[in-house]
């Protein structure tokens, strides 16, 4: 295919998360949530009560969206809006604001793009051991019942769970996202309730008979060495597996690495596995596979015999490489490499790049504009690479620039911005950036 074709096969899009552009945390009826209470109990000097009031924003940031051209735009439900406890009482107002989205969505021609999970689980839920307690897998395939039943037909692209890897990882490992967890006997239980969860919702969507896609949204990132040596190779494999082929592998096939699991399992007596819950994976792989790529990683050998997975290797910086002040590595080669390496062990599969983008301090300048040249850089350098990969028979279907308009990150606050659309934090006012304003021209096909 040539570049016009596969630039004309591909969906342009951008994305947000609920929690990280409504704010409203208690409008309307929405219930708390695990994020609502982590800022309450961690005094960051930010929290997600404004955010950026997507909430009480939404006619003005959609018909942004609009003027910026997008073909598609991924947004995710908060679970809270919709069952404040959780289970039990539907908000029907929570589900108003996702109709006012959905609907002027596809009066602009918009894609809608909705992701039934991004991390805000209702509190509730996770004082009853959150995603650790297999019962939540049956709340939430609950409060997805729900959302297929009222969106059918007017949502064709949906997305399960996004970024198990961050919530395990953050949440049950670090200790640095909801609950706060130092354990890894709990990480990987968690992990794989994910993965029950995504493959019944998967199951439900097609026993239902939902038109459109349906599948997982993961972070994996390819691993590389400074130093070519076997120790570092070795050190290397662990962390493939540990950070990403943990979750691709059962998202594309239905079970673990198996070297992956022999170790966990010996070592940590996790995850318990049901013999069901293999039918259930195998039975019910996604349509596509979302990737939220940012960076790769690069890491040495650090004690290959350490019972912990994550101490048999450190993460190293590239000496020339070209990192943003929150320590990301800018590396568009390392999505060329991850979705090979994805290709030649599991074959053709249909790819979403639901996220790609960076994080900026960007400064408006004295007229309030966002001259965001470097942002326009790092996305032009990545979207070479998406269509460089289509034109060599990769099957990209849509991309996704993170994010849509500037919001919270989750633990570094409003500083750090990737929105296309800038805000103002003080008056909430809107303007499209110069990213905005490039990637509009992109979306048409113009020279940019
Ligand atoms: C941040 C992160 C997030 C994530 C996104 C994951 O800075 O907080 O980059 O924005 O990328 O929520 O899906």
């Amino acid at each position: 295919m040539t570049r016009e074709e596969v630039h004309k096969n591909i969906l342009w899009g951008a994305a947000t998360a609920a929690y990280q552009v409504e704010g409203a945390t208690y409008c309307d009826g929405k219930g708390k949530n695990s994020w609502d209470e982590y800022y309450e109990k961690n005094p960051l000097g930010y929290d997600g009560n404004i955010a950026v009031d997507h909430y009480h924003h939404v006619e003005e940031d959609l018909k942004l969206f609009h003027e910026i051209g997008l073909e598609t735009y991924r947004f995710s439900v908060s679970w809270s809006r919709i069952f404040p406890e959780g289970t039990g009482q539907m908000n029907p107002k929570g589900l108003e604001f996702y109709d006012r989205i959905v609907d002027r969505l596809n009066e602009y021609g918009i894609e809608p793009y909705l992701t039934l999970y991004h991390w805000d689980l209702p509190l509730p839920l996770l004082k009853k051991g959150g995603w650790l307690n297999k019962e939540v897998i049956e709340d939430f395939l609950a409060y997805c019942k729900l959302l297929f039943e009222h969106f059918r037909g007017r949502v064709r692209l949906w997305g399960t769970i996004n970024e198990p890897a961050s919530e395990v990882m953050e949440g049950y490992i670090q200790g640095t996202h909801p609950p706060q967890e130092k354990n890894n006997t709990h990480a990987l239980q968690v992990s794989h309730h994910f993965n029950v969860a995504s493959a019944a919702a998967i199951k439900m969507f097609r026993d239902m008979g939902m038109e459109g896609k349906i599948g997982i949204v993961l972070n994996p990132m390819p691993v590389d060495v400074l130093e070519d040596t076997k120790e570092n190779r070795k050190a290397r494999d662990y962390a493939y597996d540990f950070m990403s082929d943990w979750y691709i592998s059962p998202a594309l096939t239905g079970h673990y690495p198996k070297n992956m699991l022999e170790f966990c399992q010996k070592t940590y007596g996790a995850p318990i596995i049901d013999d069901k819950d293999y039918k259930l994976m195998e039975e019910n792989i996604g349509d596509y596979l979302g990737v939220n790529y940012y960076m790769r990683r690069v890491v040495e050998a650090k004690d290959l015999d350490s019972d912990k997975i994550e101490e048999k290797f450190s993460f190293v910086r590239v000496p020339d490489g070209n990192y943003t002040k929150w320590g990301w590595e800018i590396y568009p080669q390392g999505l060329e490499n991850l979705l090979k390496q994805i290709y030649n062990k599991y074959g053709k599969k249909e790819i979403i790049i639901s996220e790609n983008g960076i994080g900026f301090d960007d400064q408006a300048d004295e007229d309030g504009f966002f001259e965001d040249n470097e942002r326009i850089s790092y996305l032009k350098q990545h979207i070479e690479v998406v269509e460089d990969l289509c034109m060599q028979g990769i099957n990209i279907s849509a991309y996704y620039v993170w994010s849509a308009i500037d919001l919270l990150s989750w633990t570094n606050g409003y500083q750090k911005r990737y929105g296309l659309i800038g805000v103002d934090y003080n008056t909430l006012e809107r303007s499209i950036k110069k990213s905005g304003f490039w990637y509009r021209n992109f979306i048409l096909g113009e020279d940019t």
